[in-house]
């Protein structure tokens, strides 16, 4: 890891002086078009039906579903929301933060509720994006184009080159955590629970919603529109936006993403320091719900060990690599 600057008020401040092993840069080896590409149809068919079944959810979710069940699905978005970004992001695929067992309990029900594979399976993929981001050996690679970015790299076979350089990568540190482990293991079990069924059991049971308006609102529709907002953060954020960090990569700031996925749309700022806790420049109140969350628990000792970046380090890097955009992101004063 990046070696400490200074601890102040529980948070590091890392140079980049050395970059960590998850956000080195490789040479992009363009051989995609070549791979055989081997599609997953059971993949293929679940999509296909979760997204229109999610469409008629979203009918009902303004024309029909009870106020309790919408503002359940809302709840319930942020709380898988949260289990993605604080928990299998930035806590388990970067360690940018430390947490203690009650926060890890609940980020990984949290994160159960998303149903994006368990923790460990979800960051391992995701250390494999940084270290190897935009070549074959990266699961969602972007040079392939925004739809296998998006979504089409979850209907296909793995590339070999990923498979190959996966087995390089170390991920001890995931399976060192017996919360991590117990998830994993029981994971075709507590998944179903946490994604569909209790969503759907509980606004029939304590506000009388039909079966179909709790599991097409509750359940579907809010599991797909997630999905979907985390797909965002690897297709267009990987496109659209400035470039003030680094103007040799692709990903890019992209606010309309940070607003629906909880902070994370910050792309190139993430991209050059993938070890600051608040995966960008500014944090609390400025679009980042996740750096707020993370700031509360820090405030009553179950978060600490935050990991940021000096503005000295910020401003040299914003100088020497940036694509001259960066005062349009100095939102006034820092928090
Ligand atoms: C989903 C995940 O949607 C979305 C992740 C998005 C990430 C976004 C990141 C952006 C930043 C954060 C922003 C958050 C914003 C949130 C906002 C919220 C408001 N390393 O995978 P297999 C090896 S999931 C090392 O089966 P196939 C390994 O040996 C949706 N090695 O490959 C492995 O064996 P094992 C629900 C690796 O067969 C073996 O290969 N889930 C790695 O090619 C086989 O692995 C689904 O739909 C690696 N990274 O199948 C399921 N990977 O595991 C989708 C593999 O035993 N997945 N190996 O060690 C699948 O069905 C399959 O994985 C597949 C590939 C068909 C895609
Ligand atoms: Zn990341
Ligand atoms: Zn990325």
């Amino acid at each position: 890891m990046a070696p400490k600057e200074a601890d102040v008020n529980g948070v590091l401040f890392e140079s980049d002086a050395t970059t960590p092993d998850m956000a080195l840069p490789t040479t992009p080896v363009q051989q995609a078009d070549n791979y055989p590409k081997k599609l997953v149809w059971r993949n293929i068919l679940l999509f296909a039906y979760l997204h229109l079944a999610a469409l008629y959810g979203g009918y009902l979710f303004l024309f029909s579903a009870k106020w309790q069940t919408d503002i359940f699905a809302y709840i319930l978005y942020i709380m898988s929301g949260l289990g993605i970004t604080a928990g299998a992001h930035r806590l388990w695929a970067h360690k940018s933060y430390k947490a203690k067992w009650p926060l890890r309990l609940i980020l990984v029900l949290f994160n159960t509720l998303a149903f994006q594979d368990s923790a460990i399976d979800w960051a391992r993929d995701h250390r494999m994006h940084h270290k190897y981001s935009e070549t074959d050996a990266d699961p969602h690679n972007a040079t392939r184009g925004f739809f296998f970015s998006h979504t089409g790299w979850l209907l296909v076979r793995k590339h070999p080159e990923l498979k190959k350089k996966g087995k390089g990568l170390d991920i001890s540190d995931l399976y060192a955590d017996p919360i991590l482990r117990f998830q994993k293991k029981y994971y075709l079990l507590l998944m179903p629970l946490g994604c569909f069924i209790l969503p759907t059991v509980i606004p029939v049971y304590l506000w009388n919603e039909t079966w179909s308006n709790a599991f097409l609102v509750a359940a579907l529709f809010r599991y797909a529109v997630i999905l979907n907002v985390t797909w965002l953060v690897n297709s267009a954020a990987h496109k659209w936006g400035d470039k003030p960090y680094d103007k040799s990569i692709k990903p890019s700031e992209n606010l309309s993403v940070a607003l629906f996925a909880l902070g994370e749309g910050f792309h190139n700022y993430h991209h050059t320091f993938p070890w600051d806790y608040k995966t960008a420049e500014l944090g609390n109140n400025r679009l980042n719900f996740t750096t707020t969350f993370i700031n509360f628990f820090a405030k009553i000792g179950w978060a600490y060990d935050m990991k940021t970046v000096s503005d000295e380090i910020i401003q040299n890097r914003v100088k020497r690599t940036g694509d001259g955009s960066h005062h349009l992101w100095g939102w006034g004063d820092k928090d």
